[in-house]
């Protein structure tokens, strides 16, 4: 278990952004392109990139030890795979696909501050 726990803090990061700048569209804002490296997948608790990030290249199958589970508003796919993303931990649940370099400033309702695992692949 502490292995398994070890390898996958290995391969993903959160983050708290310093700063927090304000949101002026619906768009993205430029400081969420700086904030996800191009090659991961990245989830923010807010809409429009705001608030912390979680940045993976490895499926997570529970959310909860990275306090983002039911909280993710907002993603973006800089990884060249599909990803699917699960309303129940274990990739269980009402699930939706997230194409290579699909940006999602607002999870539309039903998904936003649902999602509780993530894994590569399409559903
Ligand atoms: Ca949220």
């Amino acid at each position: 278990m502490k292995r398994w726990l070890a390898a996958l803090c290995a391969a993903l990061a959160v983050s708290v952004p310093v700063g927090t700048a304000p949101a002026h569209a619906d768009d993205m804002p430029d400081t969420a392109s700086v904030d996800c490296p191009s090659g991961w997948f990245c989830a923010w608790e807010d809409t429009n990139g705001q608030g912390r990030m979680l940045q993976l290249k490895v499926g997570v199958p529970d959310l909860r030890p990275f306090g983002m589970d039911n909280a993710i508003s907002s993603i973006w796919n800089r990884t060249n795979v599909t990803w699917c993303a699960y309303d129940l931990p274990n990739y269980g649940g009402a699930s939706f696909s997230v194409g290579s370099g699909v940006r999602t400033p607002r999870l539309p309702i039903g998904m936003d501050d649902r999602i509780s695992s993530l894994r590569i692949g399409a559903c």
